[in-house]
C-alpha cells in the first residue's frame, strides 16, 4: 500500500505541538544529569512506564515534572532542535510551536532564557533544513489572569520572537472567559490568538473561545460534534480545529482511534488539521498520527490532500509563502 508513503512525503504544516511535550525520556535524563536535577524516576524505562494516562490531568502532572530539567538556554535549544529535526524528516515545512513560559519562570528560569533558546533553534533549523518555525506563547489556564498578564509583560521585550498566544493546561473548571481581558490586550498588540477548548471541556467553552476570546483557531475542539449549532458556526466561519488523534486516545477522550470523530468533522465541512500535541508522551510524531488515523478510519488520498491543504489554510503564514508550498 502506498498511502503511508504519500502521507509521509506530502508537505504539511504542524500547528499544535507543545515543545515541552516533545522532550523524549532520553533527553530528560541527559539534561537532568547535565544540570544536576534529581528526578523521581530511577531511569528512562521507569519514566516511560509512568506514561499510562487516564485523563488530561494525569498527563499534565508528569509533563510538568519532565520539564523540570530545563534550566539553561542551551536546554531549550536542544529540545526544540530535536523536535525540528523530526518535523523536517516528516516533511513538515512549517511549524507553529507552543511553549509554556510559566512552567519555567515559576522555577526561576528567566523569560529571556526560554525564548532565546527556542528562537535560536527555530533560526538554525530554517538555515539547515529550510523549515519555517514560529513560536506561540501559552498561558496556563489553571493559574490566574493576573499571572497571565505578568507573563505577557515579561515576554514583551521579546515580542518579535513570537507570533501569538494560546491557552493550555487543565481545561475543566477554567473556562476561556477567565482570560477575557488578557486576550483582548494581546489582540490589541497584534498577536495571533488561539485557545485549547473542547478537548475534555464542554462545547460551551468553544463558544466562549470564539465569542469572548475571539480566537482564530480552536485547539482540539473535538467536543463540537455534541452541538449542531456550533458545528454549523465552525463550518460557516471555517475557524480551524487543530485535532490531535493519538493525544485524544492516550488521554481517553476516545476509547480508540477507530472511534475518533475526525471523519465527522471533515464531512461537516470544518477546517480540521492533524497534529501531534505532545509527541514524546503520546506515542508518535506528525506522520505517525496521519498513518495510524488513516488506517483506523479507512481514509484515503482525497482526505490526505484536504488535510494538508487545511494545515496551510489554518496557519498564520502570509499568502505569498503559502502559495509556494501548495
Ligand atoms: C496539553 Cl494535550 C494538552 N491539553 C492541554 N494542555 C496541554 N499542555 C500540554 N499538552
Ligand atoms: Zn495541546
Amino acid at each position: 500500500d502506498r498511502l503511508p508513503s504519500v502521507l509521509h512525503r506530502m508537505p504539511k504544516a504542524e500547528l499544535h505541538i507543545h515543545i515541552e511535550g516533545s522532550l523524549e525520556p532520553e533527553l530528560i535524563f541527559k539534561l537532568a544529569q547535565r544540570n544536576g536535577v534529581r528526578l523521581p524516576y530511577p531511569d528512562v524505562q521507569a519514566l516511560r512506564a509512568a506514561y499510562a494516562f487516564t485523563d488530561l490531568q494525569s498527563f499534565l502532572d508528569i509533563y510538568y515534572a519532565g520539564a523540570s530539567v530545563l534550566l539553561k538556554e542551551e536546554d531549550f535549544f536542544d529540545m526544540a532542535w530535536a523536535y525540528l529535526e523530526k518535523a523536517a524528516a516528516d516533511n513538515v515545512v512549517h511549524a507553529e510551536i507552543f511553549f509554556d513560559p510559566q512552567t519555567h519562570t515559576a522555577r526561576g528560569v528567566s523569560m529571556g532564557t526560554v525564548i532565546r533558546g527556542l528562537h535560536h533553534a527555530c533560526q538554525r533549523a530554517h538555515q539547515e533544513w529550510g523549515i519555517s518555525a514560529r513560536l506561540i506563547l501559552c498561558f496556563l489556564r489553571h493559574l490566574s489572569e493576573a499571572e497571565a498578564f505578568e507573563t505577557l509583560e515579561a515576554a514583551l521585550p521579546y515580542r518579535e520572537h513570537f507570533i501569538g498566544v494560546g491557552l493550555d493546561s487543565s481545561e475543566v473548571g477554567h473556562p476561556p472567559e477567565k482570560f477575557a481581558r488578557v486576550f483582548a490586550r494581546c489582540r490589541e498588540l497584534g498577536l495571533h490568538v488561539v485557545a485549547h477548548a473542547g478537548e475534555e471541556g464542554p462545547p460551551a467553552y468553544i463558544w466562549q473561545a470564539l465569542d469572548v476570546l475571539r480566537v482564530q483557531r480552536i485547539d482540539h475542539g473535538v467536543q463540537a460534534t455534541c452541538d449542531p449549532a456550533l458545528m454549523q458556526r465552525l463550518a460557516q466561519t471555517r475557524v480551524p480545529l487543530t485535532v490531535c488523534p493519538l493525544s485524544n486516545v492516550k488521554l481517553c477522550v476516545f476509547p480508540d482511534l477507530r472511534r475518533h470523530n475526525l471523519r465527522q468533522l471533515l464531512d461537516a465541512g470544518l477546517c480540521v488539521t492533524i497534529n501531534s500535541d505532545d509527541p514524546a508522551y503520546f506515542g508518535g510524531y506528525l506522520n505517525d498520527n496521519f498513518v495510524q488515523l488513516f488506517a483506523a478510519l479507512d481514509l484515503g488520498p482525497r482526505e490526505a490532500y484536504q488535510l494538508a491543504l487545511n494545515s496551510f489554510e489554518a496557519s498564520f503564514v502570509d499568502e505569498a509563502t503559502r502559495r509556494g508550498w501548495q
